[in-house]
């Protein structure tokens, strides 16, 4: 099968972005043929310091080679090194209707959040979206659950497509694991964490150094009734369960035996050691791509010629059903 996922180059890659994203492609990457973008042009939509924005999409880029994500296995490239993404989301956004960008929640979320900043870019991001992932055939997008509203529109454009020119696109399915598909805030619980959350307890990312790391897990906001359940009621305890399976392998309940009757304190101490003892060796091997640019340009460039070479036979099927004279 043909996998599509991306990333924005925003804040720092979170355990959030790991469970909910990064670990599923891992695993997908075994036996699929996979493409995973840093989605730099939807950052834009919110203001970037240009120097800060390369830089950045350097370290996400050298985060997914540290991670396992292979370019062996895997196409790994940057989405504005393929210019194709742009051109198809022009056509696609005169199919699309403006009623139903305003009504992404995500719009809604982020204009709220950026009051000075309402651009077009915010409203059309979903269109971007489905333009990454109808370029390349995709059959199965592996996100987290907040995603799911811009993959239904990316359906819909790819059906709507396909029934005014006939059968182009695929119709992308959703991928969204059971476990860990919505992280929440170390602070807010009941707020999916965030990697351009400014409060920088809220969050962990997987370059925190360990001690960070330990003590953001010692100041996580839980609840007073010391049971270490997993429940809709005790949001931060079920929380950190969650993170907890995902780091060290073992089941919820089988965790949940072998906390009973230890007190929240330890537990925050073994949760944020188990994050820890995982990210060791990822923040080994970042540190190592991060101080060879110019194989991370390598790796960015070869990447993206394949990428480009699949978008272009795409887009050219496109404009010919269209009626756009050959170039
Ligand atoms: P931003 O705060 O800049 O909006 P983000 O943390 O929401 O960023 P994205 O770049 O929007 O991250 O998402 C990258 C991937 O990680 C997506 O598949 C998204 O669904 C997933 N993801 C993001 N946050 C979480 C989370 N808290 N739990 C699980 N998955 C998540
Ligand atoms: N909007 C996504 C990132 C993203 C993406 C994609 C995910 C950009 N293009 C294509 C899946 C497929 C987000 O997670 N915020």
């Amino acid at each position: 099968m043909r996998i599509y996922s991306g990333i924005q180059p925003t804040g720092c890659l979170t355990i959030g972005n790991y469970i909910g994203a990064v670990k599923n492609w891992l695993e997908l990457q075994k036996e699929n043929e996979c493409l995973f973008a840093i989605a730099n042009q939807h950052a834009m939509t919110v203001k970037q310091v240009p120097q800060e924005l390369r830089e950045r999409t350097y370290s996400f880029f050298a985060q997914f080679l540290a991670c396992g994500l292979d370019p062996e296995k895997s196409i790994l490239y940057v989405q504005s090194n393929v210019p194709q993404h742009s051109e198809l989301c022009w056509i696609l956004s005169c199919l699309t209707y403006i009623g139903e960008l305003e009504r992404m929640t995500q719009f809604k979320d982020k204009s709220h959040k950026n009051e000075d900043n309402i651009n077009a870019g915010l409203l059309t991001y979903p269109v971007l979206m489905a333009a990454d992932i109808l370029l390349f055939a995709t059959d199965l997008v592996p996100v987290g659950k907040d995603q799911k509203q811009h993959l239904e529109l990316a359906r819909d454009i790819a059906i709507r497509f396909n029934n005014r020119y006939g059968e182009t696109f695929v119709v992308p399915e959703p991928y969204i694991a059971k476990q860990g598909a919505k992280i929440t805030s170390l602070q807010n619980p009941l707020e999916k964490m965030s990697k351009s959350d400014k409060d920088q307890n809220a969050t962990v990312s997987i370059i925190d150094p360990p001690d960070l790391i330990m003590k953001k897990f010692k100041r996580a906001v839980t609840d007073s009734d010391n049971r270490i359940v997993f429940s809709e009621d005790k949001p931060g305890i079920s929380n950190l369960l969650s993170i907890y399976s995902a780091f060290s392998g073992e089941s919820i309940e089988s965790a949940e035996r072998r906390f009973e009757g230890k007190g929240y304190g330890d537990f925050k101490i073994t949760v944020g050691e188990a994050v820890a003892d995982a990210l060791r060796p990822v923040q080994e091997k970042y540190a190592i791509y991060m101080a060879d640019k110019a194989e991370l340009d390598r790796i960015m460039k070869e990447g993206a010629e394949k990428a480009s070479h699949i978008a272009f036979r795409t887009l050219r099927k496109v404009k010919k059903k269209i009626g756009f004279v050959a170039d």
